[in-house]
């Protein structure tokens, strides 16, 4: 038999106007989700992800994946009672499991989840993308947010771009990226006031890359027995993008991170969200043979393509014409699959604002319904031709 992905797509809950049925019309069989509502650190009990999990069932589809149970910064600081935080995510993980749910996708970055600074990017064809744009990151760091030492993380070109940047913006434009950095991204559970945010990277003095990977280390001591009693996959998700930001370290960006990651916590449920679009924007990522590499440990996969540039920008581009050679990935994912004999859950991971989405107000910024269908329908393409020119099936 051929193993293909299993096609899923994220849903945010009761509130996103982008319906079970939609997805189900994309040919979507599986969902992602995750219980937005309850406070970051508390308990998800039985009772509400049986709730979550009737009413995508209801609609004819399945809860494959959690995306994501997130991690208090009090675990990624071991500070105040991270102890009772990580009993609480032990318990999560338990009643998932008894809800039928086995695989947990979560990320270890500090502070902010996924960021970027442009939300509605117009591409030459009239659709919208999101996009990192570097001199207003640095603009922000510098005069908005003036955070002490800045200015001794970037080259005097960079300092000088993001000055002359500075200068001619407008308001509004300054507000944008105050709000696209600080309020978060869908799925980034805390937003931030600048003040709040000063105090939160405060909390990180004295905690750098080591410290922080000792700190992903012992919070997988602590749960990786827990997930595997109940057969639960933790699938950890890069960072996004994959490179220190405001001078927050970063763990998860790199083959030589995901390696350490398997190295320090030996355990086949401990493994990774293997996100294209994110891993992609560094040049020194080789997708294909970090598939290769790592394929026993991908539990959950997000496929988008990046396009970079030389000076530290990027945005979303189609699925198959950005950095990504999605070609050679999915083509590695297929073979992974086929020595697991499992699918693996596989998500459209974005897409474009695009045709009826461009008029409709943008509540979850790269998760409309039509960009992430044009992304499913072309990944699923790749697949099905990919598979019969190999004779898999
Ligand atoms: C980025 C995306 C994000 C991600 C968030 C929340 O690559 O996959 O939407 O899911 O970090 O988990
Ligand atoms: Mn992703």
């Amino acid at each position: 038999m051929t193993y293909k992905m299993e096609q899923t797509m994220r849903w945010y809950g009761p509130k996103d106007p982008v319906s079970l049925a939609d997805i189900r019309q994309a040919g979507a069989t599986g969902i992602v989700s995750a219980l937005h509502h309850i406070p970051n650190g508390d308990i998800w009990t039985r009772d509400e992800i049986k709730k979550r999990k009737d009413i995508i069932a209801a609609a004819g589809l399945t809860w494959s994946v959690v995306e994501s149970v997130p991690v208090h910064e009090k675990i990624k600081t071991r500070s105040g009672n991270y102890g009772e935080l990580i009993g609480n995510y032990k318990q999560t993980i338990e009643n998932l499991a008894l809800e039928g749910i086995h695989i947990i996708c979560y990320n270890f970055m500090p502070i902010l989840d996924w960021t970027r600074t442009l939300l509605a990017w117009p591409l030459p064809n009239g659709a919208k993308a999101l996009r990192f744009e570097k001199k207003e990151v640095i603009a922000f760091d510098l005069f908005m947010l003036k955070r002490p030492g800045a200015e001794n993380e970037y080259t005097p070109n960079e300092i000088e771009k993001a000055k002359e940047f500075f200068e001619n913006a407008t308001e509004d434009t300054l507000k944008r990226i105050n709000d696209n950095i600080l309020k978060g991204l869908p799925g980034s559970e805390e937003g931030y006031t600048m003040e709040q945010f000063q105090t939160a990277l405060d909390t990180y003095q004295g905690i750098g890359h080591k410290e922080l990977e000792t700190h992903l280390q012992l919070f997988l001591d602590e749960i990786l027995p827990i997930a595997e009693k109940n057969g639960v996959k933790m699938a950890i998700h890069p960072d996004d993008p994959p490179f220190d930001v405001f001078g927050l370290p970063r763990v998860m960006s790199t083959a030589k991170d995901m390696k350490r990651l398997i190295s320090d916590n030996s355990s086949p449920n401990n493994g990774f969200t293997f996100c294209t679009g994110s891993y992609g924007v560094r040049a020194d990522n080789d997708l294909a043979a970090m598939v290769r590499e790592f394929g026993d440990h991908i539990h959950f996969i997000h496929l988008r393509a990046t396009r970079r540039d030389d000076e530290g920008n990027f945005y979303e581009d189609d699925h198959l014409t950005g950095d990504v050679p999605m070609e050679a990935v999915i083509h590695e994912i297929l073979k992974v699959q086929q020595n697991r004999q499992i699918s693996i859950p596989m998500r459209p991971d974005h897409g474009h604002q695009m045709l009826d989405d461009i008029a409709k107000p943008i509540v979850n910024p790269g998760y409309t319904a039509i960009g992430r269908l044009k992304g499913l329908a072309e990944i699923r393409g790749v697949e099905a031709g990919l598979i019969w020119a190999l004779k898999m099936g």
